[in-house]
């Protein structure tokens, strides 16, 4: 099994402990869909650069995973961007109805912390709170959320290069950088900030690279439409940069990023296939 193929397995099988009924249909319905597992791959990728054994490490990525969804489900929801396709299918609000989708997010966020909390055999208590504290952090008020909230404030109204910068290192840059902190965490703590700063420009390298797909992407593989900035009138690093100027700057963040990735004592071929494959991704 492939390390995809792992997280989905696990995936499966954490979700199928929740009690039966249409949240947890609907809940696997969001979770166990072709999405691309980036950032439990990148916490169990970065523990394998330590020279860590992943296997006993799959349900903290797991959660991190499960919060990820979480985001998506709410995120297409009518009074967000109300979205009709997601990975490839009906957003979960289409396929089942609202407060099922709801209720769903609401159940993964929840999970994620239950599976998070519970007493780990390789790992302190004082290790387990500071991993909580982080993904927390990353996905509540003072992170994704927040970023979420001024991503709304922001439609229909033109934002600034910085303003769009700043959006996106909370929407998506915070839930990208947990995965690579946590592995810190576990394997070597005083690397923690650099991991910080590689999420924050990997994070935003994925975010232009997302705002170059929604333009020139290929909406089958993709699994979602494309376009979809232009007609809610987004402000997005191609609409403010210009496709070729956006995709330099792609480049210009991934270079500074294998400098920082040199810089660890870490098997860096490892981190750098992933990396890769996120910053040049066509999906
Ligand atoms: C609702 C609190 C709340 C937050 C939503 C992440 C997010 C915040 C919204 C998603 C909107 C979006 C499309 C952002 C662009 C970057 C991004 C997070 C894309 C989706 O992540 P992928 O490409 O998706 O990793 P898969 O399906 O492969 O997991």
């Amino acid at each position: 099994m492939n390390l995809t193929e792992k997280i989905n397995d696990r995936l499966d099988q954490l979700s199928d402990m929740m009690k039966d009924g249409k949240v947890k249909e609907a809940a696997r319905y969001s979770l166990l869909a072709s999405g691309k597992r980036l950032r439990p791959k990148l916490m169990l990728t970065a523990l394998k650069s330590y020279g860590l054994d992943e296997k006993p490490y799959i349900d903290l990525a797991c959660a991190i995973e499960m919060i990820h969804t979480y985001s998506l489900i709410h995120d297409d929801l009518p009074c967000m961007d109300d979205d009709d396709l997601r990975r490839g299918r009906p957003t979960c609000h289409r396929a089942f109805d609202e407060a099922s989708a709801v209720l769903a997010g609401d159940a993964l966020l929840t999970e994620a912390f239950t599976i998070l909390s519970r007493p780990h055999p390789l790992l302190s208590a004082k290790q387990q709170l500071t991993l909580v504290q982080l993904l927390s952090n990353a996905s509540g008020q003072c992170g994704m959320v927040y970023g979420q909230q001024q991503d709304l404030y922001y439609e229909n109204k033109t934002a600034s290069l910085s303003e769009l910068q700043n959006i996106h290192s909370y929407k998506t840059g915070c839930l990208i950088t947990v995965p690579l902190q946590m592995a810190s965490v576990i394997a070597k703590e005083a690397d923690l900030p650099v991991w910080g700063e590689i999420g924050q420009k990997i994070g935003q390298a994925f975010q232009i690279q997302d705002d170059i797909l929604d333009v020139i992407g290929d909406e089958s593989k993709l699994g979602k439409k494309t376009g979809m900035d232009a007609a809610h009138h987004k402000s997005t690093y191609v609409s403010l940069l210009g496709l070729d100027k956006a995709k330099e700057e792609v480049e210009r963040l991934y270079k500074e990023t294998l400098e920082a990735i040199y810089g660890l004592t870490i098997n860096h071929g490892l981190m750098i296939g992933i990396l890769e494959s996120l910053v040049h991704r066509d999906v």
